[in-house]
């Protein structure tokens, strides 16, 4: 029998790649969509005409119990949330209203309309913040560092509670950064190759950033959306680390976007304090232990394979849409 799937954020990054893999699977895809006065379909383009799509906002509920009356999903995938860390400083509240109080309104709406939905969260490693032990696995206390990762942290024990409370099939993916082509430009992985290729294409001369010497594990998204699938196919419901392993800062990440075009990043990237956070997570990697063992899952891109699809990805864009 056809599997439907709900997936909240299906406009995001790991929304389109999730949609890509369910329906390549024989899934039935549902996304929910908010209202907005431009359309924001970037991402999902070349899936539009397999994609049924509902609206809705997680800051609604009754528009998600509707939802599920309506579509009736086996599993649903709560990747919506307000995700950017440095917004979530300057809007607080709303980062609260969505990314924290929002998870509470959806598993509310799946215990009042069908408590037998598979439910995955998309919990973040923002939750460690300033960590407390090195690596950092499922065992490792929170200390979040931002409005987004104390919403977050919130986001992960409400999961925890509605499990244990109502028994629902409910995980959390504790997912450490993971990237792509279609990242948003505001984050600083696709903010540099973005930057990289103006500069190589002599649309740009210099690149404004904030700490360089912040470490990150990042992994690649397409690989990362396979992990929150297996999840909701065991028999039962857990939370998982999902990582690479290795920790890069982001001066690392520039050397090698910027060597990719033959470029020196000392020569183009500038220290600017307005990219710095009132407090800063230094230092974030990840032991996915867990998940290679229960789910049987591993990351297949390396840091030096995203670098590279991040940067061509980009030069081919802006060639294109400068007709070079
Ligand atoms: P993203 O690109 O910022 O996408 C966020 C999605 O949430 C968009 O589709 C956005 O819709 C939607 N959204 C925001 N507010 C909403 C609301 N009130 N109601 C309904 N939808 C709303 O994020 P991502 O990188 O794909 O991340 C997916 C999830 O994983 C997020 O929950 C994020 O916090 C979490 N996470 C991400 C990472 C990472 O490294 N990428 C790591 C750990 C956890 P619009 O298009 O309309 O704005
Ligand atoms: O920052 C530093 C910045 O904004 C990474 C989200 O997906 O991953 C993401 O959160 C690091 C930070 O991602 C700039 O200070 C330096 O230390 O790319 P980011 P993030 O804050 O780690 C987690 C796991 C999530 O869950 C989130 O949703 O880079 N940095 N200079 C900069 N960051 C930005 N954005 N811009 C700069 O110019």
């Amino acid at each position: 029998m056809t599997k439907r799937a709900l997936i909240t954020g299906i406009t995001g990054q790991d929304g389109s790649y999730l949609a890509e893999m369910l329906l390549g699977q024989g899934y039935e895809v549902v996304g929910m969509v908010r209202r907005s006065s431009t359309v924001n379909f970037e991402r999902i383009t070349h899936l539009m005409d397999d994609i049924e799509f509902a609206a809705g906002d997680l800051l609604d509920q009754m528009s998600m119990i509707e939802i599920l009356r309506t579509h009736r999903p086996v599993e649903v995938y709560n990747l919506a949330a307000q995700s950017f860390v440095q917004t979530s400083f300057g809007q607080p509240v709303l980062t609260g209203e969505t990314t924290a109080l929002g998870v509470t309104r959806l598993l509310d709406a799946i215990r009042i309309v069908d408590d037998s939905i598979r439910y995955y969260q998309a919990s973040s490693s923002e939750m460690f913040g300033k960590v407390m032990e090195v690596p950092q696995t499922e065992a490792t206390p929170f200390h979040p560092r931002s409005p987004y990762g104390v919403a977050k942290v919130y986001g992960h024990w409400i999961t925890v509670n509605y499990r244990e409370s109502y028994d629902l099939h409910a995980s959390s993916g504790i997912l450490f950064n993971h990237e792509s082509p279609r990242r948003g430009l505001e984050f600083v992985t696709r903010k540099i190759t973005h930057g990289v290729a103006q500069i190589a294409l002599g649309q740009a001369s210099e690149l404004r950033l904030g700490n360089l010497d912040a470490k990150r594990d990042w992994g690649f998204a397409g690989d990362y959306v396979e992990a929150m699938w297996r999840m909701l196919q065991q028999d039962t419901p857990d939370d998982y680390v999902v990582c690479t392993g290795e920790t890069h800062s982001v001066r690392e990440f520039c050397e090698l976007a910027f060597s990719r075009v033959g470029l020196d990043y000392q020569d183009h990237v500038a220290v600017d304090e307005r990219y710095f956070r009132p407090a800063e997570v230094d230092l974030l990697v990840g032991d996915a232990t867990k998940a290679c063992e229960q789910l049987g899952w591993t990351p297949r891109t390396s840091f030096a394979q995203l670098v590279e699809m991040m940067v061509e990805s980009d030069l081919e864009a802006l060639k294109r849409e400068h007709g070079a």
